[in-house]
């Protein structure tokens, strides 16, 4: 999903801060466009920064790469909530981007923010820069964008906007949480052949611009708790080994290809990755949303601290 901002006309009026519309549903919408669309529709402001831009170019960036709703958000938002707990101080970049809805949605992360402490954060529609200090020294970027700049599944092929590419092109140390997204609404677990277009967008387009002694990457097996037979619920991981074999067994490709080897021409590799799994927390009937138990953000703190 975009932003609302300058003549996008395929955002919904009904659209909010959550990413959701009214009945609590993500409005999921595909263009294939790319660079113009990017340049063209979501810039509305007259100084700064036109185009999405990160201008610290040293501390580390962590990225949520995955389709539109299949969860980068809350994700973020619980991981911030976690990050808040351990007196880590989180503060949204204000000068990544120049749009009045940007600066509206930082205005909102910061609100809600402050007034809930992160019980029931929001998750933006957008785009979100949200930086992570320990006392006065910044540690952390953490980017949130729209899962159609990673990936089209009407035109997969299509170029990235340059912003991402910018992003991708930089040279701090990057931190890929690479979601699998079995069951959101796209459903890759059943849908084979959306499943193999997001594999190759993975493994022959993303895989590309992983530094691999540089970054670090995470395959994030998330909303397991939507899962049959269930590998876990928002309170507590039921079973890690089981939903590890199923992430494989969906994408054997992906766990073959992220791999090092120690020294060029010998036979042997290792992985180049960690495998998590994730739920953001509890989605009720009308989307009322109860945070997950912390089990899932230390996890995941944990593999992005050991690796900044
Ligand atoms: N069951 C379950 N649903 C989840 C979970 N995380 C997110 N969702 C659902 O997925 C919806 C979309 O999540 P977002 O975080 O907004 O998705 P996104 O990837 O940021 O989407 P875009 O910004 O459009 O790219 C949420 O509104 C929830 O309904 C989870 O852990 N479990
Ligand atoms: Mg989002």
């Amino acid at each position: 999903m975009k932003p609302q901002d300058g003549n996008n006309s395929h955002v919904s009026n009904t659209e909010n801060f959550f990413g959701g519309n009214e009945t609590g549903k993500p409005i999921k919408q595909e263009t294939d466009n790319g660079i113009q669309e990017d340049m063209n529709t979501r810039n509305d402001a007259n100084s700064g920064n036109s185009i999405p831009t990160i201008t610290d170019t040293t501390t580390p960036i962590v990225l949520f790469v995955g389709p539109g709703s299949s969860g980068k958000s809350m994700i973020l938002v619980s991981l911030a909530k976690y990050f808040y707990s351990k007196n880590y101080k989180i503060a949204p970049n204000e000068n990544f981007y120049s749009t009045s809805q940007y600066k509206a949605d930082c205005k909102e992360f910061n609100n809600r923010y402050n007034a809930d402490k992160g019980k029931a954060l929001a998750g933006t529609s957008g785009f979100l820069l949200v930086d992570v200090y320990q006392g006065s020294q910044k540690k952390l970027q953490m980017l949130e964008a729209p899962g159609e700049d990673y990936i089209k599944f009407n035109n997969p092929t299509a170029p990235i906007p340059q912003y991402l590419a910018n992003i991708l092109a930089a040279p701090n140390k990057k931190i890929w949480v690479m979601l699998l997204d079995l069951h959101s609404e796209f459903d890759l677990a059943s849908d084979n052949a959306k499943r193999l277009i997001y594999t190759q967008k993975l493994t022959d387009y993303y895989e590309g611009y992983v530094n691999r002694d540089r970054d670090a990457v995470i395959l994030l097996y998330n909303q397991i708790d939507a899962h049959n037979p269930k590998f876990g619920t928002y309170l507590k991981i039921s079973n890690f080994a089981g939903a590890e074999a199923f992430a494989k067994e969906m994408y054997p490709n992906i766990f073959s290809s992220f791999v090092k080897r120690p020294f060029a021409g010998l036979f042997g590799s290792f992985p180049n990755f960690k495998f998590h799994v994730y739920c953001t927390g509890f989605y009720g009937e009308n989307k009322e949303y109860t945070a997950c138990d912390s089990v899932y953000p230390s996890k995941l703190y944990q593999e992005i601290v050991r690796r900044w």
